[in-house]
């Protein structure tokens, strides 16, 4: 039996070799349960971890589409379903060059402990291509859209796996996905979420990763006697996350000065506020996937090349990409007088920064702070179940309050003195119920 970390992770690491993120993410967490997995012989005897760490079914296939000059692509499609001890598989699709296999089972492990944190019934997936929609016209996305589905509905359904979208994935490729599946099944079901309002999408659904980051910055600064408004922040990246933060700290009275791109960062000390943040959605939506031209629109500073980590602020929601913080911008930020850091990207700073912010200042990882997404994916999938559409204000309540109960999981599994230890809070809340649940089915 495996009583020695250090033997646990080099043995994952010699059978999943180069699946560096996938390490990453594993490490993060077995740190965090360790303890726990170790006083519960139950968990050791049934091998809980060792399954965990194993996806249940890894999907690659082949995705042929024809590009408006006529020529023939080729991409990589993928499914990771990863646990399904809670619920149906449930995560997003990611569409970006970057995409490789650790990337998708890093993110489908975490989502296995986020979706658990929501309270919702929901197991994790994660699946993507490597397919870039930067440069690509709509026919061209749409195209590529269709040949995924092609392959990948013999796979979902509306209890096997609901995917939904994530970095590439916004309205319109969800609308061409789901088009494709109904198409094919002859059936209207609620087998993706992320859709249109008029066709079982749920209101604030787009917003609502960005808005339970917010809400659940609140909750971290509330426990330290602060609050939003007055406050400064940076966020990066400009897509639907970055959105719905910015959104939301405007309403509560806080200001975001800079976001960010592939190219660099904005800089506008007025704040992002009214038809600027409306531009974010043309920015995305011209498959560009640069910054730069808000700069030219609204007279703000362009920094080419850079992170906005090096911009002082109040507050920091990093809402782009994993390993988007280093721990040189940790240290930059905290050198700065930045007092907290809320994860809206999925593993958005790197393993050394996770520990130098922990120490210095409130940190807390995208599995919690990010949650709000799938929460209100979980919400559109009992809509579409009960053939009923919830008002906005009973949507935001219901997303309210999954993001209260998933702060004081985080504090009730982290409380360590007077300081919260948010990852292992995080790790631990979104692992036991995961671990019974398995422990109750068997071993499969
Ligand atoms: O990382 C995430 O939680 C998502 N991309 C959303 C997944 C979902 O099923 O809504």
């Amino acid at each position: 039996m495996n009583t020695d970390i250090n033997e646990f992770i080099a043995g994952l690491e010699k059978r999943t070799p180069g699946e560096t993120e996938f390490h990453q993410a594993v490490e993060e967490v077995i740190i965090s349960v360790w303890d726990f997995f170790i006083r519960n012989p139950r968990y050791q005897k049934a091998k809980i971890l060792e399954r965990m760490v194993e996806p249940e079914r890894v999907i690659m296939f082949r995705v042929p589409w024809v590009d408006d000059s006529g020529e023939v692509q080729i991409n990589r499609g993928y499914r990771v379903e990863f646990n399904s001890a809670l619920g149906p598989y449930k995560g997003g699709l990611r569409f970006h060059a970057s995409v490789t296999l650790s990337i998708l089972k890093f993110l489908g492990f975490e989502q296995t402990f986020k979706n658990s944190l929501t309270t919702l019934p929901m197991g994790g997936g994660k699946g993507g291509s490597d397919f870039s929609p930067k440069g690509k016209s709509d026919g061209e996305i749409m195209r590529f859209c269709q040949s995924f589905m092609t392959e990948l509905y013999r796979h979902i359904g509306p209890n096997t796996d609901v995917p939904a979208g994530d970095i590439g994935v916004g309205g319109r490729e969800i609308g061409f996905l789901f088009g494709q599946y109904k198409r094919i099944k002859n059936e209207f079901t609620g087998v993706l979420t992320g859709k249109g309002l008029g066709w079982g999408g749920s209101l604030i659904r787009p917003e609502a990763t960005g808005f339970g980051s917010v809400y659940f910055a609140q909750h971290m600064l509330q426990r330290i006697g602060k609050d939003i408004e007055g406050q400064n922040f940076s966020v990066s990246g400009f897509g639907n996350v970055a959105w719905g933060t910015i959104l939301k700290v405007n309403e509560l009275g806080g200001k975001v000065i800079t976001i960010s791109g592939p190219d660099g960062y904005i800089l506008d000390n007025d704040g992002i506020k009214g038809d600027k943040v409306d531009y974010l959605l043309e920015l995305r939506a011209s498959n560009n996937d640069i910054v730069e031209p808000y700069a030219h629109e609204f007279g703000a500073k362009f920094v080419a090349d850079k992170h906005p980590w090096e911009v002082p602020v109040d507050a920091a929601i990093p809402c782009a990409t994993e390993n988007e913080l280093n721990l040189d911008d940790a240290k930059e930020l905290v050198k700065n007088g930045c007092k907290l850091v809320a994860e809206a990207s999925n593993m958005g700073c790197t393993a050394e920064a996770v520990g130098y912010l922990s120490e210095n200042l409130d940190y807390a990882p995208g599995k919690a702070v990010n949650a709000g997404g799938v929460a209100v994916s979980g919400l559109e999938m009992s809509q579409n179940n009960m053939r009923i559409n919830w008002t906005r204000e009973e949507v935001d309540m219901r997303l309210r309050n999954i993001m209260k109960e998933i702060h004081e999981t985080c504090v009730n599994y982290g409380k360590n003195g007077k300081k919260v230890d948010y990852v292992k809070g995080a790790n631990v809340g979104g692992f036991v119920k995961v671990a019974d649940a398995m422990l109750a089915q068997g071993i499969v």
